[in-house]
């Protein structure tokens, strides 16, 4: 525990499944279990596979909060939350019921084996990005406007979900 909450950025993608849903109940235990408090979650987004590219589309969206937990503490619970929810997969970039990840905790930098803050990839990945800078549009990361960088990306296959579909896939 720390004294003073600080601002969170998190990540959620999931490409299995009730996709939209998995994001959805990962906030919501965020939340319920005090991880994350005042959470503000982004729109969903739908998105092109990055990395691995043979595999479903993702549901990506992020949120911001602010939390009292240490970047390890955080770290280990949301990692423990990933697998309530029912992640197994260990593939590298591989299909995933629920991915999070820490985006920034405050200003602070960490780079150990187990954590980097700010994540390392958030300034070229437009699937982080767009949700991102659609609840925090004037965040800057390592001097950085979200929105220039957003601008700097070519097209990745970003489009926002409308709030009732047609983003459930078929049953
Ligand atoms: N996550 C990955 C690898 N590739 N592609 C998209 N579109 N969204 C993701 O969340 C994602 C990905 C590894 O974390
Ligand atoms: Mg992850
Ligand atoms: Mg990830």
């Amino acid at each position: 525990m720390i004294d003073t909450a600080v601002e969170v950025a998190l990540g959620f993608g999931s490409n299995v499944g009730d996709k939209a849903g998995f994001i959805a109940e990962a906030a919501a235990r965020l939340m319920s279990s005090g991880l994350i408090h005042d959470l503000e979650l982004s729109p969903l987004y739908r998105t092109a596979p990055w990395g691995y590219v043979d595999q479903d589309w993702f549901v990506n969206a992020c949120a911001v909060g602010t939390t009292t937990l240490t970047p390890a503490k955080l770290l280990q619970r949301v990692k423990a939350l990933e697998v309530d929810i029912g992640r197994t997969s260990t593939l590298r970039w591989g299909p995933r019921v629920i991915d999070i990840d820490i985006l920034y905790y405050g200003e602070v930098e960490i780079a150990t084996p187990e954590l980097i803050v700010p994540h390392r990839e958030l300034l070229n990945r437009a699937f982080v990005l767009v949700p991102l800078a659609a609840i925090r549009p004037d965040r800057r990361i390592g001097g950085v406007a979200l929105v220039d960088a957003i601008a700097r990306l070519g097209d990745q296959g970003v489009v926002a979900l409308a709030p009732d579909g047609p983003y459930r896939d078929p049953a």
